[in-house]
């Protein structure tokens, strides 16, 4: 069987026009080698015309082509796959957050022979075997998990796989391409190599507007400490890459897991750098020396809302805390982003004027302003829905970069001009200023890096985005 697996991206809407590992088919390929399909190809395609990317992969002369899609690049997944089916006689089956959010719409719309839902490890090579020898069964394919396909008129839906031990999948194969052309950008790894390394996955929590849960399951799945660190270490040796970015929904969930992770690593790749994501009511004065002892150089914080604490899990313990675990960072050596989504239905430019109140308390590095996006199968959509709300059913828009929502009480003009005011009225304030100053001290190359960050800030209200019906 020749397979060819891709990960099709987009640049629009991300602003620094970053492309990312192709991490999700990395897993899928080596899941296909451990299980004896050698000949398992992956495939680069970076913001390219369907019609080029089917042509390469015409080119490989697949049997089966496995596309992996989020809910953007979910319409560029289909024209590849209706071209491949055009061109080729290869079996398509997609998967990822918008398959797994959604499975039976995305299998009913046509494009695709197989869909898997959930993880796709164990799935994906048990139905290329099932593929190997002709048609399969009814009954084969019922055994494979996460498996959807029409069968009959009807659509056939198996539970999805989540692991409950996720040192049984191989390490990501990253033979396909040069990891050295994935980079960093922010000022403090500026153009570093770096690799995305994903130590546990599933969160606990269900933040209305969030995929996890549905596509992951709640359950907090770990890697041991020393398989995580192995990965580390081989990327290290294998790749010469030094800087990681780890994809796990929340890096300290278990904290005693964490510590360890932190020691395995410290002993086998003592002076690596790393980037990701925590939640800022669990940090403490421990936690923080060793994220810092272990190589962070930088951490996210979802602080998403203020006014929404009746709909998620408190994220903060209190304005204070939170500005304390900020300022303990950034003694310690590592910058923090904070996230906050604008353009919820009833956001007006009241609502937001008095959110910045409370947002001006703090001094992240940075802070990151996406749009509520109400992606399909997240009880926000279904929130939405159910009062009739007017949402885009163009799933291109749904980057959390362009609107997809009529709101109530504003126009999308109005939304990025509050999106332009925030990060203007971020930037360009004492607090944040001495911070700018600080780092400039410790480092004065950052000069550079923070002069294009308000230089972006000022600009940004200038590029305007697409309106939310254009
Ligand atoms: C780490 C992460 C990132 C990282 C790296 C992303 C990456 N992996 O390439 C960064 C920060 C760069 C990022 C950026 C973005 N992200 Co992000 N990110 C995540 C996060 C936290 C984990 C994703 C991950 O790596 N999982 C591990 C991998 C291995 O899992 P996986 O991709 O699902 O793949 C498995 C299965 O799905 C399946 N599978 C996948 N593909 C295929 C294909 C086939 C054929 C088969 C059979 C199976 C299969 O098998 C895989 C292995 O088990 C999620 C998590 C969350 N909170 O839910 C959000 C999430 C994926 N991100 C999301 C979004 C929207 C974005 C951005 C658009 C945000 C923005 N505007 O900046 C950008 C897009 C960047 C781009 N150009 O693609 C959304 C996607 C929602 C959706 N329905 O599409 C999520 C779900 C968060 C949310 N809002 O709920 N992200
Ligand atoms: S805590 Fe983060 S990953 Fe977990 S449900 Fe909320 S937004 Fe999603």
């Amino acid at each position: 069987m020749r397979i060819v697996l891709v990960q099709p991206q987009i640049h629009k809407g991300y602003r620094l026009n970053i492309t990312l590992e192709p991490i999700s088919v990395a897993c899928l390929k080596s899941a296909c080698l451990k299980a004896g399909f050698n000949e398992t190809k992956l495939l680069l395609a970076s913001d390219e015309n369907p019609e080029v990317t089917a042509g390469r992969i015409a080119n490989l002369k697949p049997d089966l082509v496995g596309i992996s899609a989020m809910t953007f690049t979910y319409p560029l997944a289909r024209q590849i796959a209706k071209r491949v089916k055009e061109t080729t006689k290869a079996v398509t089956v997609l998967g990822g957050y918008h398959a797994s959010m959604i499975p039976e719409q995305v299998i009913s719309e046509g494009d695709f022979d197989y869909l898997v839902h959930g993880m796709g490890e164990v799935s994906f090579p048990m139905l290329v075997g099932a593929l190997a020898g002709g048609p399969p069964s009814f009954a084969t394919l019922s055994t494979i998990p996460g498996l959807v396909w029409k069968e009959n008129g009807g659509l056939q839906i198996n539970p999805p796989y989540f692991s409950e031990n996720l040192d049984e999948f191989p390490f990501p194969d990253r033979s396909d391409y040069d990891l050295r052309s994935f980079r960093e950008h922010c000022a403090e790894a500026w153009k570093k190599p770096r690799a995305i390394v994903i130590g546990s996955r599933g969160c606990p929590f269900s933040c209305f507007f969030c995929c996890s849960a549905k596509a992951f399951g709640k359950k907090h799945m770990k890697r041991s400490p020393t398989n995580l660190a192995e990965e580390l270490y081989e990327l290290r040796q294998k790749y010469n890459v030094n800087h990681f970015y780890f994809g796990d929904e929340n890096l300290f969930l278990d904290r005693e897991w964490f510590y360890s992770c932190a020691e395995s690593w410290m002993s086998r790749v003592p002076d690596i750098r790393w980037f990701g994501f925590g939640m800022l009511r669990i940090m403490d004065d421990e936690l923080i020396r060793s994220v810092a002892k272990s190589g962070a150089f930088r951490l996210g914080f979802g602080v998403e809302r203020f006014d929404m604490a009746d709909k998620m899990p408190d994220k903060l313990k209190s304005l204070e805390h939170a500005e304390y675990v900020i300022r303990t960072l950034r003694v310690n050596g590592v910058f923090s982003t904070i996230h906050f989504i604008i353009g919820f239905p009833d956001d007006s430019v009241e609502k937001l004027q008095k959110e910045w109140r409370k947002l001006r308390t703090f001094t992240a590095d940075y802070l990151g302003l996406p749009l509520a996006t109400p992606y399909p199968g997240t009880v926000f959509r279904k929130e939405l829905e159910e009062k009739g709300m007017e949402m885009s059913r163009d799933w291109s828009r749904y980057d959390m970069d362009t609107p997809t929502i009529k709101l109530d009480q504003m126009r999308t003009e109005d939304l990025e001009t509050i999106q332009s005011w925030l990060l203007k009225k971020y930037h360009f304030r004492w607090a944040y200023i001495k911070v700018v100053l600080w780092r400039i001290k410790e480092k004065p190359s950052r000069l550079i890096t923070y002069f294009l960050l308000f230089a972006i800030s000022v600009i940004h209200g200038h590029f305007r985005s697409r309106k939310w019906n254009e």
